[in-house]
């Protein structure tokens, strides 16, 4: 029974380390958990390589570790922006608004935000923009950031590898969830089998401690 209970101890000590983690598109950095409290998830500087972004029908997907969230996503028409001022006025002097408004969901995993730039109507964002999303996400860790780094083409798609087996406001995209389904189980499963691990490892040296 104490046993058990250290055990849970420290398994929410291991799951506490991770907040969430962007996997589409390519973040501006590798995520760094200790970091996320900072713009950016500590990454300043805009990334020189960027990945290509939908004008229409984009998203973002995240895994998401907290069970009671919200989150919105905030965009910059800025080269680098380096701070929020410039996710709130351009240096240009542009107004922007959210690219995603605040949303509450619960529930932990992959999920995908739908991000639609052309609906935003942002004075010359359009083929071929430069332009910053910012993830702002709050689950009980305070403020959590992270940020992509994209060129906006009125040609490009969401990559057919990129699929979606929750989405915000609920579409469930059927089609694509069954193989990566499997998957995700097995990801899971090998997540449990580490985290099972480190608290054992860890609630030997409690164990130790409490002798
Ligand atoms: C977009 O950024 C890339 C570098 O990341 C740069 O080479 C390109 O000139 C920029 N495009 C525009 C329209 O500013
Ligand atoms: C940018 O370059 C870095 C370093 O080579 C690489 O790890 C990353 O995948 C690239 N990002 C994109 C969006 O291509
Ligand atoms: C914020 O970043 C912008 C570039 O996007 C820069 O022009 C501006 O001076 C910065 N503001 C502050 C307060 O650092
Ligand atoms: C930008 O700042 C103004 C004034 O503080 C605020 O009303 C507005 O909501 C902000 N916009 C964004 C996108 O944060
Ligand atoms: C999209 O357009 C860009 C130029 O605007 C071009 O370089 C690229 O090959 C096009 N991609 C597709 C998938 O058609
Ligand atoms: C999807 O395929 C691209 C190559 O076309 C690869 O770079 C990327 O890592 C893949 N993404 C996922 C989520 O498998
Ligand atoms: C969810 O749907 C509502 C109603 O259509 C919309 O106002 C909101 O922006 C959507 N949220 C997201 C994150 O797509
Ligand atoms: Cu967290």
């Amino acid at each position: 029974m104490a046993f058990r209970s250290i055990f849970t101890l420290t398994s929410l000590v291991a799951l506490a380390a991770a907040h969430y983690s962007i996997s589409y598109p390519e973040p501006r950095g590798v995520y760094v958990s200790d970091n996320q409290n900072s713009f950016c998830d500590g990454y300043t500087d805009a990334a020189s390589n960027r990945s290509d972004f939908p004008l229409s029908n984009g998203l973002i997907k995240l895994d998401n570790h907290h069970t009671e969230w919200a989150a919105s996503v905030l965009i910059s028409i800025d080269q680098n922006p380096t701070n929020f001022s410039a996710f709130n006025t351009s240096s240009s002097g542009i107004q922007l608004p959210l690219a995603v408004d605040w949303f509450s969901s619960t529930g932990s995993g992959e999920i995908c935000i739908p991000v639609d730039i052309a609906s935003l109507n942002i004075e010359g964002v359009g083929d071929g923009s430069n332009v910053t999303l910012q993830t702002m996400f709050t689950g009980g860790h305070n403020n959590l950031y992270q940020c992509v780094d994209v060129t906006i083409r009125a040609n490009a798609t969401v990559p057919s590898n990129v699929t979606c087996e929750r989405t915000v406001n609920g579409t469930v995209d059927t089609a694509e969830s069954s193989t990566s389904e499997d998957e995700e189980s097995e990801d899971s499963g090998a997540q449990r089998l580490a985290i099972a691990t480190t608290s054992g490892l860890l609630s030997v040296a409690f164990a130790f401690l409490l002798l």
